[in-house]
């Protein structure tokens, strides 16, 4: 499976997204991704799932060597004391002693940056993390977090998928040697698979259309994606997308639909997003 090779991390190009999975489902669904070939797991403090993933890990039988695992610290827990803790406490929740991404999952702007951004790093010193990064971090605040911290950041975890021009952090994730890794990459489905420009590239490749909409993220550089699903047999799908490709008409005409300008995250809580 695809790699990407980003600030000395190598991060798997596909994982499977944990957001709103939990239980049995999301135990099963983590352990049944790994073994049809899935390196490359995410869940947050925030998704209550920490316990289920580290089973479904186990369960597996996949080396922990193997997989790459990212968590995430809440938006209210970036003061140096509670990131600190937050990381401990996902770590004991998942059963393991490290994780190999940790996020800052939200920025804050009632904590200081510096703050967090150190607490961070020395997470990462500790061992608890081999890698750090940050997400939902449009490119003004990306710039002051990659200043702020001492070890490069290997990754910005947003929400992109065609209806949405992320152009600007992307430009600064690859200027800073990032991942952009999407989240939401196919607009959980629903309108955006139905577009002519998917549907009709859909049927010249003989591919779903979530097929094309996570190859088009694939095309772009340094761009991971982390479909969630709660359905086995969609896993499957969403991994078969490295035996084909999107030429430069079917690129440009999926990326058009951008103008729509739709975002499904947007909380009280939001930064200032990009302007396109
Ligand atoms: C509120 C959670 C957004 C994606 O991790």
């Amino acid at each position: 499976m695809k790699k990407l090779s980003v600030n000395g991390a190598e991060i798997p190009a596909i994982g499977l997204g944990t957001w709103t999975l939990d239980g049995g489902t999301c135990t099963d669904l983590v352990s049944h991704a790994l073994g049809i070939g899935y390196r490359h797991v995410d869940t947050a403090a925030i998704y209550g799932n920490e316990r289920a993933v580290g089973e479904g890990i186990r369960r597996s039988g996949v080396p922990r060597s193997d997989i790459f695992l990212t968590t995430k610290v809440w938006w209210t827990d970036l003061a140096a004391a509670d990131l600190k803790r937050s990381a401990a406490t996902s770590l004991e929740r998942l059963s393991l002693d490290h994780v190999d991404l940790l996020l800052v999952h939200w920025p804050n702007p009632a904590i200081p940056l510096a703050e967090t951004m150190d607490a961070l790093n020395r997470v990462r010193e500790e061992g608890l993390a081999r890698h750090i990064g940050v997400s939902n971090f449009p490119s003004r605040l990306l710039a002051e977090a990659v200043r702020l911290s001492e070890a490069p950041l290997v990754a910005n975890q947003v929400e992109y998928h065609p209806y949405l021009n992320q152009d600007k952090v992307h430009a600064a994730c690859r200027k800073n040697g990032m991942a952009m890794v999407s989240y939401c990459p196919i607009y959980r489905g629903g309108a955006l698979l139905d577009e002519p420009a998917v549907a009709e590239a859909a049927a010249r490749h003989g591919r779903t259309p979530a097929q094309i909409v996570l190859r088009w993220h694939l095309e772009q550089e340094d761009v991971a994606v982390i479909p969630r699903t709660s359905r086995k047999e969609r896993l499957a799908e969403n991994a078969d997308i490295f035996g084909f490709s999107l030429d430069a008409g079917e690129m440009a005409a999926i990326s058009r639909l951008r103008s729509a300008g739709r975002r499904l995250c947007d909380y009280g809580f939001s930064p200032e997003w990009d302007r396109p």
